[in-house]
């Protein structure tokens, strides 16, 4: 079984990632992870702190010679800005006056609601973990992830399709988001040039009143076979386990598969994807409406490559709504939280803008949910085992 777990704060020594359950014999670089990392860091509209942080993850177990070895991977991210917290965040009791307590909950943070769960006089540890910092932790996760997927010719790209009120009209084809992904300037991770300049527009105009934006990104998956997850059980949705990922992701408020929320509106007439035969599979599939396990073809893509809570072979479309981030340069009203007088929210340094960077955080998450399907399905302690397990379903799938 798949799993992953993150730990590390905001401003501490460093974030942490463990990952088990993985074949041995997967091609995993650090290069290829800090790629990632470095990905989700980009944006128009991140805030100081990403001038600071470089992010690396140092791998400490689970690869060697480039492979993994079947062993839970470990992975180290350091906090550049640790340099500066670490006299107000000690592991031991350190000195208080160095505290720097977060004496006023900001409204839509955990801040309050962590306060008044864990018993704490103030927010510093609850914002401390809440952070979407902790995302650097999931993206190395996911990045491993995705190595997985490659193994079995299954990619995973993003990109931000609203900012604000600006959004993308135009299609966007799975090529475009793989040059996307691998641009070395990063705007808002929009494909449409004229859309990224209004994106950007709505941006600057937060920027210019001390306020914040939001968005939508969006999560596609190619070459997932027809199969992963099952409506035998509730929990074992494909659809309910990838909401759920998504979902957690900081500041995300809806999660969106296919084009559910359009689907609501429509009537049944249109909002399926009508099924037809070809008699053939193609090895080089001319899109997402004929792929390349089955000769079954879609007339399009509305269900997001699941139906009944199994991959139906088309491209896996997520999307993922963010409220505006929560940390205003103009701040909400809020309390006090010693004398519980109305004084305004907490402010610390912060982004005013960061879909885009959700979106890789999407991506990971994806990755995460896809592989452990996948493995799921398919098992296996190696990769050959993996990828004989995989092509001999993918032979019954072209028999049928
Ligand atoms: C965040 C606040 C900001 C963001 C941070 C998430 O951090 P700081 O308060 O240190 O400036 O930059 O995101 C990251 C550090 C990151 O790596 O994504 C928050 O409160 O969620």
């Amino acid at each position: 079984m798949l799993r992953f777990f993150t730990a590390g704060e905001s401003h501490g020594e460093a974030l942490i990632a463990n990952i088990s359950g993985l074949p041995a014999g997967i091609a995993v670089t650090e290069a290829y992870i800090d790629r990632e990392l470095w990905r989700r860091q980009q944006g128009f509209g991140r805030g100081g702190r990403m001038k600071l942080e470089h992010d690396h993850a140092r791998i400490l177990s689970g690869v060697r010679h480039g492979r993994t070895i079947g062993s839970p991977i470990a992975m180290l991210i350091e906090n550049r800005d640790w340099q500066n917290w670490n006299e107000s965040l000690p592991v031991g009791e350190g000195d208080p006056k160095k505290h720097k307590p977060v004496k006023s909950p900001r409204p839509g943070h955990a801040d309050l609601a962590g306060a008044l769960k864990y018993n704490l006089p103030e927010a510093r540890y609850i914002l401390e973990r809440a952070s979407a910092r902790e995302t650097a932790a999931r993206v190395a996760s996911g990045a491993v992830a995705k190595q997985v997927l490659a193994a079995l010719d299954i990619e995973v790209f993003s990109h931000v399709i609203q900012v604000g009120s600006a959004r993308l009209t135009c299609a966007v084809s799975f090529d475009e988001l793989r040059e996307l992904a691998a641009k070395n300037e990063v705007l808002l991770n929009c494909a449409d040039d004229e859309t990224e300049q209004r994106m950007k527009a709505e941006v600057d105009a937060v920027l210019r009143t001390g306020d914040t934006v939001g968005g939508i990104f969006e999560v596609v998956a190619r070459n997932v076979p027809p199969g992963l997850g099952t409506y035998a059980n509730w929990d074992e949705r494909l659809d309910g386990k990838l909401a759920a990922a998504v979902m957690s992701i900081q500041a995300v408020k809806a999660v969106e598969i296919g084009d559910g929320v359009l689907a609501a509106a429509s009537h049944g007439s249109v909002a399926q994807d009508e099924i037809g035969y070809t008699g053939s599979t193609s090895e080089e599939p001319a899109g997402v409406l004929h792929s390349k396990f089955t000769a079954f073809t879609r007339a399009g893509n509305h269900a997001g490559g699941v139906e009944g809570g199994i991959s139906n072979g088309c491209d896996i479309v997520v999307r993922g709504h963010l409220k505006p981030i929560s940390t205003l340069r103009r701040p909400l009203g809020s309390v006090d939280f010693a004398s519980r007088e109305p004084m305004k929210a907490a402010y610390e340094r912060s982004d005013v803008c960061a879909v885009p960077a959700a979106g890789v955080v999407g991506e990971s998450m994806v990755a995460l949910v896809l592989a452990g399907a996948a493995l799921e399905k398919f098992g296996g302690d190696s990769l050959v085992e993996l990828r004989r397990n995989y092509e001999g379903y993918c032979e019954q799938l072209r028999h049928y």
